[in-house]
């Protein structure tokens, strides 16, 4: 039943941070619960079609009333870190105004418990549950947003901030603008390339506005969680040093430049790349990119988050119909990794290409410490006399492990690991069908049960290290 994995140790540093990660709308359910008020999930998940079967969060894991059973689950991996996200219209339902007191308390019993148990608590800000009524009022591509953020986050500091040293804004603001207000497959499910831009800028203006605020508040460590990816060739999925035609090297430039430094760059060094000027400005204009802007983002920040899931394949040429999450790239193909195996989600599994993000951002902003802040798969997981042999799973993480050793190994400033994700749970467009667990969730009866990556895990804790 043992996994194949790769021979020989690999020790991590110590005071390596071994954790796992979820996010509030994937899991808590209780979506009615003590003064909670819709959010853009609970919307789009109710409207048919946008979800596969149907499924929404209303549930998910009860991990709001279920909290404290899965702090103990927590405790027999041996983590040390657990990464969970705050949902904004339990904090404020309405997006503004008063703090409901009772969503906050949640919260702080969330975090006391883990204190209790010795698990640091790495808190998220956004991880896409907006509250309705600000979509309603134009969503982050109106630049309000990014105010009633700032305001939001300042709150839940004011709560939580004696307890928690460890803050991030954002979750993946390519993501929300892209897919929320791109091409439409997720909340709040708007097409329009200008307005995508402009929900992205004013999620890092409200990153930037949110950062300073805790700073002054007196918080210790403030991240920005991106999903990066290296920007590769094809030939490169299995020879990374690969040559590239002067085209192909184009294509990648340009999807590098939407993907990595549109968020990168602002954030650490207060710029947009010139290329990405462009592009927006055939896109809607940058109009809305003020003067102060780009200082504002620049914020100090101790730590870039990472969540890495696998490489981003690109040649010059069209190929399938142009995605609306990539405005700009219709003449980039965005290939499917052919030949290499690929998890249920149907992305290709690359292990090296983390090493080569590590690398190259620790090359390219060596001022920021790095977290690996989410890398997991779905499989097709089965319940087999009470035990999930994940086999696949646990090769996907000894594999990746071993990429940021290596990348450790080659100077990389990568300070810690939280698996995405602790528990099977809402998985977005997907639905319950997409299981991201270490822990198996059997949504019939809100049974936990540990699979044999889970094991795997917390003996690689132990040890602090394959
Ligand atoms: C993360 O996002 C989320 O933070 C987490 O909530 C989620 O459950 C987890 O990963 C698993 O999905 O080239 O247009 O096809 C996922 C990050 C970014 C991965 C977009 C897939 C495909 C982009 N995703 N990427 S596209």
């Amino acid at each position: 039943r043992g996994a194949t994995l790769t021979e020989g140790r690999a020790d991590f540093p110590t005071g390596f941070v071994w954790g796992a990660a979820t996010a509030s709308y994937q899991i808590e359910g209780a979506v009615k619960e003590d003064g909670r008020e819709p959010s853009i999930w609970d919307t789009f998940s109710r409207t048919p079609g946008k979800v596969v079967g149907g499924d929404t969060g209303d549930v998910a894991c009860d991990h709001y009333f279920r909290h404290a059973d899965d702090i103990r689950l927590m405790t027999e991996l041996n983590l040390a870190a657990y990464r969970f996200s705050v949902a904004w219209p339990r904090v404020q339902p309405y997006g503004k105004g008063p703090v409901n007191t009772r969503g906050l308390d949640f919260y702080s019993r969330l975090v006391d418990r883990l204190l209790e148990a010795g698990i640091t608590p790495y808190a998220t800000l956004y991880h896409w549950d907006l509250p309705q009524t600000l979509e309603d009022a134009g969503g982050w591509p109106e630049r309000d947003t990014a105010h009633r953020f700032e305001e939001y986050a300042a709150a839940v500091h004011a709560r939580l901030g004696d307890r928690v040293r460890n803050w991030a804004t954002l979750n993946e603001p390519w993501v929300a603008a892209f897919l929320g207000y791109g091409n439409g497959v997720h909340a709040p499910g708007r097409t329009d390339a200008a307005a995508a831009f402009r929900a992205a800028h004013h999620l890092l203006l409200g990153h930037g506005m949110a950062a300073r605020a805790l700073r002054e508040g007196g918080a210790e460590e403030i991240s920005l969680v991106l999903n990066l990816s290296p920007v590769i060739t094809p030939a490169q999925v299995d020879d990374p040093g690969a040559e590239t035609s002067e085209a192909d090297a184009e294509a990648v430039s340009r999807v590098d430049t939407l993907l990595v430094r549109q968020f990168v760059d602002p954030a650490l060094r207060g710029e947009y790349p010139a290329e990405f000027l462009d592009i927006v400005g055939r896109n809607g204009g940058v109009g809305h990119i003020w003067d102060g802007d780009l200082a504002t983002i620049n914020q100090p920040i101790d730590l870039l988050g990472i969540n890495y899931y696998n490489p981003c394949v690109v040649e010059a040429g069209p190929g399938e119909a142009a995605d609306a999450a990539w405005p700009g790239s219709e003449d980039i193909r965005f290939c499917p990794a052919d030949g290499v195996p690929a998890t249920a989600m149907g992305w290709p599994i690359v292990p090296n290409g983390l090493s080569r993000l590590l690398v190259r951002l620790s090359d390219d902003y060596p001022e920021v410490g790095l977290l690996i802040t989410e890398n997991g798969a779905a499989f097709d997981d089965v319940v087999e006399d009470g035990r999930v042999h994940d086999v696949r799973r646990t090769e996907y993480l000894d594999g990746h492990l071993r990429a940021v050793h290596a990348a450790i190994a080659d100077g990389a400033d990568v300070r810690g690991y939280l698996v995405w994700s602790l528990l099977d749970n809402f998985e977005w467009a997907e639905g319950y069908r997409r299981r991201f667990g270490i822990v198996h969730v059997d949504f019939a009866t809100q049974r936990r049960l540990l699979k044999d990556s889970a094991l795997w895990y917390r003996d690689v804790i132990t040890r602090n290290g394959l």
